[in-house]
């Protein structure tokens, strides 16, 4: 690419006269047309008839930019060019917006797995819906509270392509029109894929009121203006149903073109095309093709039958909330046409199986996962220990069924983001070490392994974590006003904030390491505690533990006696870009999830490979860090997953018992409620998340409390010896080459889609 030249004809004069913004939308432009161009050859490369549709309701993609430059292979080169013009990267890097079209780890996930399936030059695309504020702004307020403010993200001049793609969407009493912009995403080195965004052809962006509220009625106009609105009412649920079922007969009527147009005859569409449903969001694709399929003249047997070896589930959580279960009245309104379809799916299971608990309609609702794993050909969990829950409790009534369907794979993530763009000077340290094979073939990181004992690549490791600690505090500084002190252990937990995810835990430590500082207890290092989350906006507990964080966030940074010592901050609006200053940043990873909660995280992934070290619970994929990194590189505490799961059957849970018999625990909780925090809080924020914890604590903070903050003592101790902890970073980062989403795809490809 030559950018000078680009910006030469475009605006008539040298790139040192032009502002960031043309610079931007001119490396766009060119990034665009390269992107394009890749994708022509990839596409005449690719040989594999069958095609992968991997269709999800989320695409977290954040930025695109240095993405884009760093897997074309022309980073290094745009960066110098602007250099040489006194411009920055960086500086223009920070106009783009982030698309916020997902909420978390499963909206991630899909976003890594588009990269891998582009880099491996699969035949695959991903299907979503193009949400124009996708999910919303976290700002705190004044009393310390989280407001919601619309996102919006798409510019006059954006990464998305509008295409000549458009369908008819019918809805109960009404049609829409859809339009389908794509979005290219480019592998690395390689091939390049796209991502398939429908959007209604005309969406009325003025019917957003106050924050983020919005009629959420008038289907017509607002269908594409928020990914997942609240779901606390049924107005909001309801609208969920219609967005779902807009993005799947789209997704089906594009697979169905599609395929004919490279010549199938739809009686082998099996043959042609492999349907991944991310989490239940998708599933009324399976009734939806087979009624297309019905249009088309084939017969309710055998549409099932060719559905049945096109369509994978895969279940990203044991949570019962997020088991979608919607009212037959629901899809009666929206979507009738499906509503006979189901019904004979589910009289043919009832006819053939005596196992009323799999029924797919079962008290007037219909059970989408049920759905999913009669009529799909592929179950899998999302990491080992999930997936084994999956078979033993939550779906063994399924697997008993068809125990050849259920499988694992574990998740992954793109190092081409986490690490390479995140980190280019861990990666260049990485490079220097053991070369550029890494890049590609994740497993090499093994190859660090023999530089352990080096005292020279020791330091630069600890020299570069400190230098990316310095960053964040820049960046921390100009962006959000807060003050860190770069010399201090930087523990944090970053991810979606819910109650199983433990951040209250988590606080609770912090309170109680306030109060030994207050006894005169002065830690060995300063201690910086960084929390990031966004809670869904109807969850009033989530926002509660928000408050919490913030109140302590004010109290003890303001106080003289203890700041030199602790620190805690809550960043604000967590995402992707904030994501991608604060990993490489990280000493201490927290990855505290209530065990057999956590179906996998892949944040523990992205700070692993970044040189942390988790302090975490045997939950989830955590689970298959420890067991390569060993227990000496990595800080592992609380109850076991059959502990927690028993406890549940027992129904015997008293959290009280446990806060009066652990005074640290309960000097820490019964801090909420004092009189420190009544001056700073809202007592009634405060009183509830209180009661909630003494009452109740259903995801059982207290019986791990002494552990965890034994536990994190020793991290703490640890991180004092600067070899020894260098050593531990080196390790988990050598370990890391399992956890790339190039080998999960690789898995799901082998084992599910068998694309070639
Ligand atoms: C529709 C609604 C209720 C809903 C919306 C979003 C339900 C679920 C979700 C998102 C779930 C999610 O992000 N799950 C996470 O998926 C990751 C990728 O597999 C896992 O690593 C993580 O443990 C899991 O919580």
């Amino acid at each position: 690419m030559n950018l000078t030249k680009a910006v030469k004809e475009k605006y008539k004069k040298p790139l040192a006269s032009c502002t960031n913004e043309e610079i931007y939308i001119s490396l766009l432009e060119q990034v665009k047309e390269l992107a394009k161009e890749k994708e022509t050859v990839s596409a005449s490369k690719t040989t594999s008839k069958r095609k992968l549709y991997y269709i999800s309701a989320e695409f977290l993609i954040g930025k695109l930019l240095s993405n884009n430059l760093i897997n074309l292979g022309l980073y290094d080169e745009v960066k110098k060019e602007l250099a040489a013009a006194g411009k920055s990267l960086a500086e223009i890097e920070e106009l783009e917006p982030e698309p916020s079209l997902g909420n978390g780890g499963l909206g991630r996930l899909a976003a890594c797995f588009v990269d891998s399936i582009a880099t491996l030059g699969l035949n695959g695309d991903g299907v979503g819906l193009n949400y124009h504020y996708g999910l919303f702004k976290q700002v705190f307020d004044k009393k310390h509270l989280q407001q919601e403010t619309p996102n919006p993200w798409i510019e006059n001049e954006s990464w998305l392509t509008k295409t000549e793609t458009s369908y008819q969407v019918p809805f109960g009493g009404f049609t829409v029109t859809s339009r389908l912009y794509d979005l290219d995403v480019t592998g690395y080195d390689n091939h390049s894929t796209r991502l398939r965004l429908f959007d209604l052809e005309s969406v009325d962006e003025s019917i957003v009121k106050d924050g983020i509220d919005f009629d959420k009625t008038e289907i017509e106009k607002n269908l594409t203006l928020f990914l997942y609105p609240d779901d606390s009412d049924d107005k909001g649920r309801l609208l969920r149903v219609y967005q779902q079922y807009f993005m799947v007969s789209n997704a089906a009527q594009l697979i169905l073109d599609e395929c004919i147009a490279r010549g199938s005859n739809l009686h082998d569409l099996a043959d042609y095309a492999a349907v991944q449903i991310n989490d239940t969001h998708p599933s009324m694709v399976i009734p939806e093709l087979i009624r297309l399929l019905g249009q088309h003249g084939i017969l309710m047997d055998e549409a099932i039958s060719i559905v049945s070896k096109v369509c994978a589930y895969t279940n990203h959580t044991i949570l019962a909330e997020a088991l979608e279960k919607w009212p037959i009245a629901f899809l009666n309104k929206a979507v009738p046409q499906l509503m006979p379809i189901i019904r004979e799916l589910d009289n043919r299971i009832r006819a053939t199986v005596k196992d009323e608990s799999t029924y797919i309609i079962q008290n007037g609702l219909v059970h989408m996962a049920h759905m999913d794993i009669h009529y799909g050909y592929s179950v899998n969990g999302v990491a080992y220990l999930h997936t084994e829950i999956l078979k033993n409790t939550e779906l063994n009534n399924f697997y008993k069924l068809y125990p050849e369907r259920f499988n694992n794979k574990t998740n992954g993530i793109t190092f081409r983001r986490w690490l390479m763009a995140c980190n280019p000077e861990l990666s260049a340290l990485i490079t220097s070490l053991i070369g550029e094979g890494w890049k590609k073939d994740a497993m090499e990181l093994e190859k660090l392994g023999a530089s352990i004992s080096d005292p020279a690549v020791l330091t630069k490791l600890l020299h570069v974590k400190a230098e990316k600690k310095n960053q964040l505090v820049s960046y921390l500084k100009e962006t959000q006003g807060l003050e860190l002190n770069p010399d201090s252990i930087f523990d944090i937990q970053v991810k979606r904030l819910h109650e199983y995810k433990r951040q209250q835990m988590n606080a609770l430590y912090v309170i109680h390491k306030y109060l030994e500082i207050k006894a005169g207890k002065i830690p060995k290092k300063p201690i910086t505690v960084l929390f990031g989350a966004k809670a869904a906006p109807a969850y009033v507990i989530a926002k509660d533990i928000i408050h919490l964080i913030l109140c302590l966030q004010e109290l003890i940074n303001n106080d003289p006696e203890v700041s030199p010592h602790l620190n805690v901050f809550m960043v604000e609006n967590y995402n992707v870009t904030l994501a991608e200053k604060l990993i490489p940043a990280c000493d201490i990873s927290e990855q505290i999830s209530l065990a057999s909660k956590e179906a996998s995280g892949t944040g523990n992934m992205k700070f692993m490979l970044n040189g942390a070290l988790t302090l975490g619970t045997m939950d989830g994929a955590n689970v298959e860090i420890a067991e390569p990194v060993g227990k000496d590189n990595i800080f592992t505490f609380g109850e076991s997953s059959e502990t927690v799961i028993a406890r549940y059957e027992r129904g015997d849970y008293k959290s009280k018992d446990w806060y009066e018999k652990d005074k640290d625990l309960k000097a820490a909780v019964d801090f909420i409620v004092g009189k420190e925090m009544m001056k700073i809080g809202q007592k009634e924020n405060l009183e509830r998340l209180y009661a909630e914890l003494l009452n109740k604590d259903w995801f059982m903070t207290f019986p791990d409390f002494e552990d965890y903050v034994k536990t994190r003592e020793e991290a703490y101790a640890a991180y004092t010896n600067r070899t020894e902890w260098a050593k531990k970073m080196l390790v988990n980062i050598s370990k890391a080459g399992f956890f790339s989403s190039d080998r999960t795809i690789a898995q799901y490809n082998e084992e599910i889609w068998k694309l070639s």
